[in-house]
């Protein structure tokens, strides 16, 4: 057993932050002793060379970035209460919970907060609120609100996202009536994914907290025992590797939307990557542009290297299957969309070195 640290972790995030409401349920739910501080960008570029929040410093003072990297390095260090499904298909379930959150959940995200005239003036106000200073909160609410658009939010398409996420909070309403949740009465990283665009923002804005309030109540009860996750009294997950039939419903309204925008941003990566040099240099975040749909309005949004690396994280716990183990998550999967990404084989490896991301040498 490690020495007991004699110093907590420092979290340093924003309450408005979608990726900080991704980690902070993790750290609740593990019973990790921690100072969550307001997030101080100049020192996360000084640890990291990277503007991202949020960031954990260990008690050793390292620094963790990367909500998914910080995941894996809490379940190593502290793995009771366990975050991960060792299940073949609770697990898959849970990485493609996290696919969709890190990948398409924040074009909901952004539209609810940015896409309105009220929604954008409440967020602004936020925004100046929490930096004290009207001309560098205007600024920074400017740069979110033109960020809507390269995630592939628009005026045009909010149509399709707003029945997208009616849908969605529909079934997880149904599914939350049921179970406490995702994959049972135990939390796993699929509910503290979730947390990111459903606590972070929805239950923030003041545009979709309405829409909680008014159209999904279990879910609203589902954030608040996320946020006290008091874990030792929680039960288990389903047992024998099972997927509640509303869970799996979840899923499928998750996976038929986001697959097919994933799966076009994945194409434009490998295109890109065919000829890119193999020199060891960070890769670019944003490698080009994809247009694709959703609900037969357009989606236009920029085409990064972060979701192939992720992409890449499900299929290795995905490939590492047994076949029959495999074809038994393949047939429980069957119709919710999610195929496509499983069955996709790149033809390029993304590694991480230090925080960036690298074309590994093939
Ligand atoms: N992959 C990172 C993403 C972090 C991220 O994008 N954070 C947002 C705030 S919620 C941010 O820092 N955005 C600023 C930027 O993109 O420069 C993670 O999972 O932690």
């Amino acid at each position: 057993m490690p020495a007991p640290p004699n110093r907590p972790y420092v979290f340093h995030s924003f309450e408005v932050s979608y990726f900080s409401a991704k980690v902070r349920p993790a750290l609740r739910y593990k019973r990790l002793w921690y100072d969550e501080v307001l997030a101080d960008s100049g020192l996360i570029r000084e640890r990291t060379g990277l503007t991202f929040i949020p960031m954990l410093l260990t008690p050793e003072d390292e620094a963790w970035q990367d909500s998914t990297d910080i995941y894996d390095r809490l379940e190593a260090r502290h793995p009771d209460p366990p975050l991960f499904p060792t299940t073949p298909l609770q697990r898959i379930a849970a990485h493609l919970v996290e696919l969709y959150v890190d990948e398409f959940g924040l074009i909901p995200a952004m539209h609810y907060r940015w896409g309105s005239e009220l929604g954008e003036a409440s967020a602004r106000s936020r925004f100046i609120a929490m930096v004290g200073s009207e001309e560098v909160g205007t600024k920074a609410a400017a740069r979110m609100a033109q960020a809507r658009l390269a995630i592939g939010a628009s005026d045009e398409n909010a149509p399709a996202i707003e029945a997208h996420t009616r849908e969605l909070l529909d079934a997880l309403s149904t599914h939350f009536g049921a179970h406490r949740y995702l994959l049972g009465e135990r939390m796993s990283f699929a509910d503290c994914a979730l947390m990111g665009p459903l606590d972070g923002h929805f239950f923030t804005d003041l545009v979709s907290r309405n829409l909680l309030l008014e159209t999904a109540r279990p879910v609203v009860g589902w954030i608040e025992r996320c946020n006290h996750p008091n874990a030792p009294a929680q039960g288990e997950w389903l047992t024998e590797d099972a997927l509640a039939p509303t869970c799996r419903e979840t899923l499928g309204v998750m996976g038929r939307d986001a697959a097919p925008i994933l799966m076009e941003g994945l194409r434009v990566f490998e295109r890109w990557a065919d000829d890119a040099p193999r020199d060891g240099k960070p890769l670019p975040r944003a490698v080009g542009q994809t247009e694709s749909s959703l609900r037969g309005l357009p989606v236009v949004r920029f085409a990064g290297s972060y979701a192939p690396w992720l992409v890449q994280r499900v299929l290795d716990d995905y490939g590492a299957l047994d076949p029959a183990v495999r074809k038994r998550v393949d047939e429980s999967l069957a119709g919710t969309g999610w195929e496509a990404v499983l069955a996709h084989e790149p033809r390029h490896r993304v590694a991480k070195r230090g925080y960036e991301l690298v074309l590994d040498a093939d």
